[in-house]
């Protein structure tokens, strides 16, 4: 099946790059995003998002003449819909932006058209959810237009290689459905391309960010358990990972972003009397600041009157999203057990509101008792040791990613590491 022009229903951090990607391609593609503000950021050659090589890639499609953006859908070949399916607080998926950009389409859906869902869902969804809104047009799925289910699997910061180079599976409500959309992608992902159907597509994404979840889990209980019994985790995983068959995630202050920290939630939904071990693991996870603000306030002996420098908030080192961040969860309970916290984010050099954050690193730590390291941004493997302790009358640092060389105890710092198992005195 050819594709000449196709709709992208969002343009965030998978829908902007996918649409540039298929305009780079040769492809028509109509960018739609409901939010005003970014379709004209981008018409102004702006761009909302942070992530490397991407200004390059959106002005060459805009340059290219296969970009256009817009507020609402035109007719088109395809439609991808690529919008959030967060949570809600009790952990239900919300799933108001794949139902709004589903019945979007319906004013401009027509016989042939594939429509392929790409947001992260629970199991079902395309069957159950997004196939009936189609269907109001009175045009039947599989027989008058196709609909299919095709996850990314990019990691932010790598997102442009990840496209193109990633396998990809894809799913249709019918096989013809699935052969079309490896018709649409095969446009610019170079990566294997495996057919099935729909729910399986939907769980094999799931699956991929439960099994890490669950592993991240176990990391984080084996750092719990190091410092339980005197142990290095950092050393012990080394030693356990030369086993061939071994491979122990990194240990950390805790597990952000908008998808490992809430696909497993699906599962949990879904079918909470099977998803026991998930659940666990995610409660382990977001357990993971409270264990850090245990250690700081054993390393403080009491957070009365004493003020913290913590260094990063994003949801993983070279980021700038701070969704589900556990090093804000972390600064909150802090403020909240009595310390006075002060935080720099270079990643958000504006500032992040609900936080006190500092325009600069300097500011951060002038008069803190305490350095804590929650984000192992490259930035902060290479501070200038001296400089800090020109500016800082802090001795004392907690690094919870395990960042910090031997320079820093020579140059007269106690650095504390999450699971080092450091008996460590009051
Ligand atoms: N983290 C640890 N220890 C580790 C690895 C990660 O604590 O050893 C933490 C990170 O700091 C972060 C969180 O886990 O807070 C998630 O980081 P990540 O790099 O594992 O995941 P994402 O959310 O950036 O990207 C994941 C990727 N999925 C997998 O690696 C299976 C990516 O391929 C997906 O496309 C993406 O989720 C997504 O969009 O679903």
């Amino acid at each position: 099946m050819k594709f000449n022009k196709i709709c992208v229903i969002g343009l965030g951090y998978i829908g902007l790059p996918t649409a540039s990607m298929f305009a780079a391609s040769g492809v028509k593609v109509v960018g739609v995003d409901v939010n005003q503000e970014i379709v004209n950021t981008l018409a102004n050659g702006g761009l909302h998002i942070h992530e490397p090589g991407l200004k390059n890639m959106v002005d060459q499609a805009f340059s290219s003449g296969n970009l256009f953006v817009s507020v609402h859908p035109e007719e088109a070949d395809a439609f991808i819909i690529a919008v959030p399916t967060p949570f809600y607080d009790n952990k239900k998926a919300d799933m108001r932006f794949v139902k709004s950009a589903t019945e979007s389409i319906l004013p401009y859906l027509r016989k042939g058209n594939l429509v392929v869902l790409e947001s992260t869902s629970p199991p079902q969804t395309t069957n159950e959810l997004v196939k009936p809104i189609l269907e109001k047009t009175g045009l039947i799925a599989g027989n008058d237009f196709l609909l299919g289910y095709s996850p990314e699997r990019v990691l932010p910061g790598q997102i442009l290689r990840e496209l193109v180079e990633n396998a990809r599976v894809i799913g249709g409500i019918t096989p013809l459905s699935a052969e079309s959309g490896r018709d649409l992608y095969r446009a610019f992902v170079k990566g294997e391309i495996i057919l099935t159907d729909t729910t399986t597509a939907e769980m094999v994404k799931l699956m991929e960010n439960t099994y890490r979840d669950v592993n991240i889990a176990i990391a984080n209980e084996f750092s719990r358990l190091a410092d339980r019994f005197g142990v290095n985790v950092w050393d012990a995983i080394g030693i356990a990972n030369l086993h061939p068959r071994v491979k122990i995630l990194n240990p950390g202050p805790g597990v952000g972003g908008h998808c490992i920290s809430v696909d497993p939630w699906f599962f949990v939904e879904a079918a909470p009397d099977l998803a026991q071990l998930i659940a666990m693991a995610r409660r382990v996870n977001d357990a993971q600041p409270e264990f850090v603000v245990g250690l700081a306030e054993r390393i403080l002996g009491s957070f009365s009157g004493k003020k913290i420098a913590v260094l990063g908030l994003s949801y993983k080192p070279d980021v700038d999203d701070l969704r589900e961040s556990p090093a804000i969860e972390t600064v909150h309970l802090l403020e909240r057990s009595g310390a006075k916290v002060k935080s720099y984010e270079p990643y958000k050099p504006n500032g992040y509101p609900p936080i006190n954050t500092q325009p600069n690193l300097d500011l951060a730590l002038a008069g803190a008792d305490l350095i804590l390291i929650l984000v192992g941004h490259a930035q902060f493997k290479n501070l200038d040791i001296e400089h800090i302790k020109s500016i800082s009358s802090a001795r004392i640092i907690l690094d919870t990613v395990n960042i910090l060389t031997a320079e820093w105890e020579n140059a007269g710092f106690t650095v504390y590491t999450l699971g080092d198992g450091q008996q460590w005195a009051n």
